[in-house]
């Protein structure tokens, strides 16, 4: 069976990171191995959340691992608690990601401002994490802040959509994909780059009119399991599209749990079909 790290957050209410990731890479018949980089009651987008760091536990878990030689075929991270914590998982790629893919989702903004409790500069530190990544899934909000670009919704064309992901790749990854893309007024996706084969991929369905919260860390979970399970870059994301866009529509009839995270339990089931 292959087998995923995944080193994100658990937020106890309001389904995203490891309570999204963890189901969602199961579905795919991957065996998942978590390091949570800390416990939140909700996630930061409540108005109010408790909030405890386990960053002195990476080291903790890494050096028994170390003891055994754990291998795994792919790495991928999520939300980071604080800049020192990024430092150790930038040294925990170094130790385990030899053979690995390297996913990093750099989940910290949305919507042009960093998510609450994060500095102004976290955007530099995560760039050491995309510096070593093969693969990289930022919003459009992140994807501005690792190039150092103002966030203006008005400018995201085609072109200008793939020169960024040009750019980010020129931080050393691979394959780069942005995600909420929009095509016209009704379409929204993800955008992808491979760096090796000088390609662009689009791929869209439809757009909601409401936003619901932890999509993306949903999308970054599909990619992360298509990838392990062999898809390449077009077909990960396609399958991210999709599924993510599945999961809003089960949830439309329940607006107001917006801050709850996507019903993405009742398309679970659809993940076995999805590699075929
Ligand atoms: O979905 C991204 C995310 C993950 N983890 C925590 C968050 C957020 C977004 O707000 O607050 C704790």
């Amino acid at each position: 069976m292959k087998r995923i790290l995944t080193i994100q957050d658990i937020s106890c209410i309001g389904r995203c990171s490891l309570t999204v990731a963890l189901p969602i890479i199961s579905a795919f018949e991957i065996e998942t191995a978590v390091i949570p980089t800390a416990v939140l009651s909700q996630h930061t987008a409540f108005d109010h959340f408790s909030f405890r760091d386990l960053t002195e536990e990476i080291p903790e878990i890494t050096s028994q691992w170390k003891k055994d030689n754990e291998r795994f075929d792919a790495i991928y991270t999520g939300y980071m608690g604080s800049k020192h914590q990024i430092d150790l998982v930038s040294e925990l790629f170094d130790d385990f990601g030899e053979g690995s893919l390297v996913i990093v989702d750099p989940a910290m903004a949305d919507n042009g401002s960093l998510y609450a409790g994060f500095p102004g500069d976290f955007a530099e530190s995560m760039i050491k994490l995309v510096k070593k990544s093969d693969v990289i899934i930022p919003n459009l909000t992140e994807a501005c802040l690792l190039l150092g670009e103002e966030y203006d919704p008005a400018s995201f064309t085609e072109e200008k959509v793939k020169k960024m992901m040009k750019d980010l790749s020129e931080l050393g990854c691979r394959e780069v994909i942005i995600t909420g893309i929009s095509s016209g007024r009704d379409k929204l996706g993800a955008a992808g780059f491979d760096a090796v084969k000088n390609e662009c991929y689009f791929r869209f369905n439809e757009r909601f009119l409401q936003n619901f919260h932890g999509t993306g860390d949903i999308f970054s979970s599909v990619v992360a399991g298509s990838m392990v399970k062999g898809a390449g870059l077009d077909r990960a994301v396609k399958n991210a599209v999709d599924f993510t866009s599945l999961c809003i529509r089960y949830t439309m009839h329940d607006p107001d749990r917006r801050w709850y995270g996507v019903n993405f339990e009742p398309a679970l089931k659809e993940i076995p079909g999805m590699m075929e």
